[in-house]
């Protein structure tokens, strides 16, 4: 009873939440992300809101390893490499009012969220790292989401066996407070190995979805038309779940 009691409460202030953001139109589209989940789900509402686990800095492993690409070889990238990331833009576009083409600088000026969280790749390893960036939320809402979006695109420099690696979000993701767009990990720049000079880190989603090598974050209404449209580079390929929360 009290379970019950607790869900109907915190289904109630959901609700009184999305009154006012939906006056906006990322609050108009969140709702509509959401429309499925009032429809019996209330359990999976609380759970894709909730955050993934924080460790202690101590907790922190000494090694990040790197998976998939490690070191791009195709295109700009050993050149931005060379520059040191100095001519590096991530471009915000798609669906939204205003586009943005966002140098590092500009990236390290907005607000940062820090957050100790551990990496879980289906390849069964995992690995605990400290990741620094803006949140993602904060991006969209500067770019003004448009109504008709419904998913976050994630577009990466590396070319992995013929194809250009991809991801993407729904927008509760997209709006989760632990997604940020990360340029450092443990303290410092990150290395080339874990998706320099920004990846995105997507906390209650399994490793493949934290997209490396970031260069351009995309609104759009459907995946029909990205990649071979099943949403990213693993999904095209081998299947991988879509959803990967954990
Ligand atoms: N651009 C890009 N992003 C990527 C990959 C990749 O090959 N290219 N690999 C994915 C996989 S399967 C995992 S487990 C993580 C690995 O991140 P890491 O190299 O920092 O350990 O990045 C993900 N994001
Ligand atoms: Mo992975």
């Amino acid at each position: 009873m009290k379970r019950r009691n607790f869900l109907v409460a915190a289904g109630a202030a959901f609700v009184a939440g999305c009154n006012r953001i939906a006056e906006t139109d990322v609050g108009k589209s969140l709702l509509d992300a959401a429309e499925g989940w009032h429809k019996g789900a209330h359990r999976l509402l609380t759970d894709r809101t909730a955050l993934a686990p924080e460790y202690p800095r101590s907790a922190i492993s000494p090694y990040f390893r790197g998976n998939g690409s490690t070191d791009p070889q195709n295109g700009d990238y050993p050149r931005h490499a060379e520059e040191g990331f100095a001519n590096w833009r991530l471009e915000v576009r798609g669906l939204v009012e205003n586009p943005l083409s966002l140098s590092l600088e500009n990236i390290r000026k907005l607000p940062q969220r820090s957050q100790v969280t551990r990496h879980d790749c289906v390849e069964g390893w995992s690995a605990i790292g400290e990741w620094t960036g803006p949140q993602l939320s904060l991006l969209l809402n500067a770019a003004g989401l448009l109504s008709q979006a419904k998913f976050i695109v994630f577009r990466c420099a590396d070319n992995l066996n013929g194809q250009d690696y991809y991801e993407s979000v729904d927008l509760v993701d997209a709006y989760h407070p632990q997604t940020i767009v990360a340029h450092s990990l443990n303290g410092e720049p990150l290395p080339i190995r874990n998706g320099a000079p920004l990846r995105m880190r997507i906390e209650r989603q399994l490793g493949y979805k934290h997209a490396k090598y970031l260069t351009a974050i995309e609104a759009v209404a459907s995946l029909d038309e990205i990649g071979k449209g099943q949403g990213g580079y693993w999904e095209d390929r081998a299947g991988y779940q879509w959803y990967a929360g954990i």
